[in-house]
């Protein structure tokens, strides 16, 4: 339902898009906008900017960022410093497409810029990742603008054929698979991180998740367990735990061994080497959105810490994904449980019944990748969607 069809850039023609971003908090709205980003530029050779309000974030996850910088070029891609809600902007500013993450406001004066545009741009707002049913009827909804001629779609990421799916680039098996058959580029990969010969060896759980979970109870089971454990732990997180357990600064490159844990901390790493990281690693723990996807594309078992919501909120959305992911796997849904706070348990009776499931979660792992990229990735989902916007055909879309 796009209004003013005759001005409409013609589906051939979406050569230019937009992303604006919104740091809400932590890092996964700049982690999933730079790597849809990147994406797009790569796979759909659009021209792509991305407008963010917080670099410094960004430089987390994406060394080549400066901090200081109103405009740069990273990978192909224009990064704008969105400082506020001002600014005159005019209509040969607005892209083909233009992309509202998470509705983070884009500034009125660039809206009314597209309501002049000539031809005016498709305007999708895209949704963070849940895994309850209503997101199925919400995605691709229309809003139209109460005042201009515009109209806003909604879209949605998820699991099934009635979202736009998942972020997965297409290199990305090919990537994983060429790192995990290679144990010489994995330890290499490792050493560089600071890993010892012996952390190499051992069992390696990579830890990234909100500083409300019970780190400190797994690494006391961990620590009186049977066998070498490393538990790689970027730095600034379950950052109470690991000072506890160092009994020092959790600062990058601390490590300490007690009992059969080591704890070793790591510098936060650009994007590409987290996903190494978590092919690298026996265990993955995960958490918010994209960590926690890129866990799913790892083929490794994981454990999801949710972003917590009031009213627990989150524990009815773990649950609605163990009910999708699990069935079947008793130990990995009674560790997602528990960690997140959902019931009760003996941790190493928790970790034992996890390690013994592993075979059986990896081999879900390998399922679950085929049946949620059955319905393409988010990224062509999406443009499939721009171009049927444009073509005024929104009916049969993916
Ligand atoms: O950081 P997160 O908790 O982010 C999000 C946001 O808070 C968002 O507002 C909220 O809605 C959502 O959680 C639920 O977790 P996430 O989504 O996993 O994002 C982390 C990003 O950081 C991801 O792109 C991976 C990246 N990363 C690195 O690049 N290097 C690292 O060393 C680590 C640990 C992460």
């Amino acid at each position: 339902m796009v209004e003013h069809q005759d001005m409409s850039v013609p589906a051939s023609q979406l050569r230019t898009l937009t992303i604006f971003c919104k740091v809400v908090d932590n890092f996964g709205d700049i982690g999933i906008c730079w790597r849809l980003a990147k994406q797009l530029r790569r796979e759909h050779e659009l021209d792509v900017s991305l407008r963010v309000d917080d670099l410094r974030s960004f430089r987390r996850i994406c060394p080549q960022v400066d901090a200081e910088a109103a405009r740069q070029h990273i990978d192909g891609i224009t990064v704008l410093h969105w400082k506020n809600q001002e600014g005159r902007f005019t209509p040969d500013d607005v892209a083909d497409i233009v992309i509202e993450f998470f509705g983070c406001d884009i500034p009125p004066s660039y809206i009314e810029a597209m309501s002049r545009r000539d031809p005016r741009p498709v305007w999708l707002n895209l949704e963070g990742l849940t895994t309850e049913e209503w997101v199925e009827g919400c995605h691709r909804l229309p809003s139209p603008h109460p005042r201009l001629p515009l109209t806003k779609h909604f879209f949605f990421p998820g699991f099934t054929d009635r979202t736009g799916g998942l972020l997965h680039e297409d290199d990305l098996e090919e990537q994983r698979f060429r790192f995990q058959s290679a144990p010489g580029a994995q330890s290499a990969f490792l050493a560089e991180l600071g890993l010892t010969a012996a952390e190499i060896a051992s069992q390696k759980v990579s830890l990234f998740c909100y500083s409300y979970a019970p780190a400190a109870a797994l690494f006391d089971a961990w620590e009186r367990g049977n066998a070498p454990l490393t538990c790689l732990v970027p730095e600034g997180v379950a950052a109470d735990a690991a000072r506890a357990f160092l009994e020092a600064d959790p600062v990058a490159g601390a490590m300490r061994t007690r009992g059969a844990l080591t704890v070793r901390i790591l510098p936060f790493v650009a994007q590409p080497d987290y996903d190494r990281l978590l092919w690298a690693c026996d265990v993955n723990f995960v958490r918010g959105e994209d960590s926690f996807v890129r866990a799913q594309w790892a083929g490794k078992p994981f454990v999801w810490h949710i972003y917590a919501q009031d009213e627990n909120l989150h524990h009815k959305k773990l649950r609605a994904f163990l009910q999708r992911y699990a069935p079947g796997l008793e130990d990995f849904a009674a560790m997602s449980l528990v960690w997140n706070g959902v019931q009760d348990g003996d941790w190493q009776a928790l970790w034992k019944g996890f390690v013994a499931e592993a075979p059986k979660i990896a081999a879900r792992a390998e399922d679950w990748r085929r049946e949620v990229l059955a319905i393409g990735d988010f990224a062509s989902n999406m443009m499939a969607f721009a171009r049927q916007l444009q073509s005024g055909n929104t009916e049969n879309t993916v």
